[in-house]
């Protein structure tokens, strides 16, 4: 069965086994599914560590995440894995063909699934750009790729599963405002459930939720115009 994406949180805080402090406290949101989640905060703010916790890579020590309503921890991590797609911080790609990149971990994708999937993360027309097409080679005997091109390959890796949830760590800080746009509503269509990590206005301006995490809090939640109105620290940033 598929999922629908709605993602609760209910009172989570968390801590890492090898730390003292908390990184999240008592943090409390619900997005809808298909819903576009941006969330902001300061470096070390404990934004890759909240999204962390929707696939389960680490575990709450207090509070309830849920997915379509049901506790995480009742769900089997199979499919956890299946429904969420989850592109790191850190971007990892391989010598190889971009196909072979893209289909890294799901080596059974079929090369339309490969297209359709880059098509929606806004690669494709830059991939049939190329002589080889598909069949290009990355690395140092293959083509270069600038820091917004691999952000997409890698965002379209996590789109092969046709996941209902999609985590984006930082992952659109290359791309110019346009193609952010565009690849936002692509996923809207699809009714992929989406979080943001961002640093930029530009990407919480069509959010349907915006979290701003400070020092592990919750510190405001809501829209841009929302948080325009409440929330001083919010101000500051569009502003700046
Ligand atoms: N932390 C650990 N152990 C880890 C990862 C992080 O103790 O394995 C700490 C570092 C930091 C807090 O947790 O004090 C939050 O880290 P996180 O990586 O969640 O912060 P971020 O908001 O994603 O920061 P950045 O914008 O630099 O990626
Ligand atoms: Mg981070």
């Amino acid at each position: 069965d598929t999922i629908n994406g709605a993602v609760t949180f209910d009172h989570v805080s968390f801590q890492y086994p090898d730390t003292q402090a908390a990184v999240l406290h008592d943090i409390s949101f619900e997005t809808k599914p298909g819903a576009t989640v941006a969330i902001m905060g300061a470096t070390g703010a404990g934004k890759t560590s909240l999204v962390g916790l929707i696939p389960r890579l680490y575990e709450q020590n207090t509070g309830v995440v849920k997915i379509d309503g049901k506790d995480i921890t009742t769900l089997n991590t199979e499919y956890l894995r299946d429904a969420i797609g989850y592109v790191p911080q850190e971007i990892i790609l391989f010598t190889g063909t971009i196909q072979d990149n893209i289909a890294w971990g799901k080596e059974d994708a079929t090369l339309d699934e490969i297209i359709e999937a880059a098509k929606l993360a806004q690669i494709h027309d830059t991939i049939i750009s190329f002589p080889m097409g598909y069949d290009t080679m990355l690395g140092q005997k293959g083509v270069n790729l600038s820091g917004g091109q691999k952000q997409r390959l890698t965002i379209a890796r996590a789109l092969v599963r046709k996941p209902g949830i999609l985590l984006l760590d930082d992952s659109t800080s290359a791309l110019d405002i346009r193609t952010e746009a565009t690849l936002l509503q692509a996923l809207r269509d699809v009714a992929c459930t989406t979080f943001l990590i961002t640093q930029k206005i530009s990407s919480t301006l069509h959010a349907d939720l915006i979290l701003l995490l400070e020092d592990g809090s919750l510190l405001a939640q809501g829209s841009h115009e929302e948080l325009l109105e409440n929330c001083v620290l919010y101000q500051r940033i569009y502003e700046s």
